[in-house]
């Protein structure tokens, strides 16, 4: 089976209403591969917004979501409350949550778990530190991230589940991953998935990069085997977005 390609936008904490209004508007009017899937993640306050704006073939996601439906949970947003409000997506695990606001892999898990059970579909973010990364243990960081996962949720679940595979060293930095790098580790998640939970796992799971994606290096990251895609963050809030989303025509 063909994965379909998929592109996030992730505006992170960024835009105001004024501004996003006109962002979704340059998306609106433009030329976009209809085969692609693609999600915007914003801050939780825009996504109403954004999603009773946004074009019908593009989804809306939540940044982050907590793990319980409703309660004395001062500040959290629920994955049931990001769908009343028209969200399909959340993106779970990024980087700047494990890295600033301390989440770990097991609480991570748990978030997919409940964002599943909401309805909702997950981007779930792994990534290695630069000195991860130098210490050559790329592939042990990513495994722990992704077995925290694995460990809690059922083997059909996967098939509302995109890995973005975002190393942190290229996040913000301008440094992005060569075509090569990326392809190496998309190929070992493949790997992983096949072996922890199931060879259709592996084929049909959608493994996108992202850190420092531009219109000009995503049509020679796009071309690898093992790449299905991409998780945009500074480059999405610019209407050469588009060109991202269309990075395989
Ligand atoms: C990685 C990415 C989007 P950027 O965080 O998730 O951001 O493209 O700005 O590196």
């Amino acid at each position: 089976m063909a994965r379909t390609f998929w592109v996030g936008g992730n505006f992170k904490m960024n835009g105001n209403s004024a501004s996003l209004k006109e962002l979704v508007a340059s998306f609106n009017a433009a030329e976009a591969d209809k085969n692609v899937e693609v999600v915007l993640a914003a801050p939780f306050v825009y996504v109403p917004l954004v999603a009773s704006s946004l074009r019908s073939d593009w989804a809306v996601a939540g940044e982050n979501c907590y793990v319980k439906a409703s309660g004395a949970f001062t500040g959290e947003v629920s994955p049931e409350m990001l769908k009343d409000v028209g969200a399909k997506w959340v993106i779970l695990g990024h980087s700047e949550r494990r890295n600033i606001l301390g989440e770990s892999d097991e609480f991570t898990a748990e978030k997919t778990v409940k964002a599943l059970e909401a309805g909702l579909k997950v981007s779930l973010c792994v990534g290695e530190l630069l000195e991860e990364r130098e210490a050559g243990i790329t592939q042990s960081v990513v495994e722990r991230q992704l077995d925290a996962v694995v460990k809690a949720v059922k083997e059909e679940d996967w098939a509302n589940i995109v890995i973005a595979y975002e190393p942190v060293w290229a996040i913000g930095t301008g440094k992005v991953a060569t075509p090569e790098q990326a392809q190496e580790v998309h190929a070992n998640i493949r790997k992983y998935l096949q072996k922890a939970v199931s060879a259709k796992v592996a084929e049909e799971t959608r493994i996108v990069y992202g850190g420092s994606v531009s219109p000009s290096n995503c049509v020679e990251a796009a071309k690898q085997a093992d790449v299905d895609g991409f998780l945009v963050g500074g480059a999405s809030l610019k209407p050469e977005f588009v060109k991202i989303v269309n990075a395989t025509q």
